[in-house]
């Protein structure tokens, strides 16, 4: 399996922790999204990827698949265990509903393409970011106090936790405060005592800078 990356991209960072949670091996390719324009936006990257977006996961067999949650969700069902999606109906819907507040409720709106939008209609893109991640981050702070688990949903890592640690690091290049999500903070510390998260660590990706 080839996954086509950024180092510092959140999404592909969500993908690289499940690989590795899995074990699953497989060979990294970076894609610079703003070197000369973004090599995104290349015609052999489209041909994998007509969103030009990253990541993308390029099978064996030729098939590519794109959107971070769909590659998890297929990782997860060639590699059942450990599993990203927990055993419980209603514990499994509250992973997805707190990956989809990351996934759907703010990585898009901070996304680089829409900040270059921004930047084009002459408005201040960090505060417009910022402005989305503190509030979605909130949103998902008050949803994790519920529990005192270690993850954001029980004794093991989870697909909320995959978008959640991703997702804080670039709430600190927005200039979040952090100080009012105490227990995402304690949750991110736990994940990064684990190897899967930290060889997933955007400062630890070949193409860092
Ligand atoms: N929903 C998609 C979002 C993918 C996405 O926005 N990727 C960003 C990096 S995290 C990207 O490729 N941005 C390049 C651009 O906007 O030109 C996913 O989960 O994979």
């Amino acid at each position: 399996m080839k996954l086509y990356g950024y180092w510092r991209s959140s999404c592909s960072w969500r993908v690289r922790i499940a690989l590795n949670l899995k074990e699953l091996e497989y060979t990294y390719v970076p894609v610079h999204l703003v070197k000369n324009g973004g090599e995104q936006h290349s015609p052999s990257y489209l041909a994998k990827n007509p969103q030009g977006q990253v990541p993308t996961l390029e099978l064996a067999s030729g098939v590519s698949l794109a959107q971070s949650i769909a590659i998890i969700e297929f990782i997860e069902e060639i590699k059942p265990n450990p599993s990203l999606f927990p055993a419980d109906r209603l514990e499994r819907a509250r992973a997805r509903q707190m990956a989809q507040i990351v996934n759907a409720g703010i990585q898009p709106l901070q996304n680089l393409s829409i900040l270059q939008h921004i930047e084009r209609l002459g408005q201040d893109k960090l505060d417009w970011g910022q402005h989305y991640i503190q509030k979605g981050l909130e949103d998902l702070n008050t949803l994790a106090i519920q529990s005192s688990t270690p993850f954001l949903i029980g004794s093991y890592p989870t697909v909320a936790d995959l978008c959640l640690v991703p997702q804080l690091y670039n709430a600190r290049r927005f200039k979040c405060n952090l100080e009012s999500v105490p227990r995402l903070l304690e949750i991110e510390h736990n994940c990064a005592q684990l190897e899967a998260f930290i060889n997933a660590h955007p400062d630890n990706q070949p193409d860092a800078q």
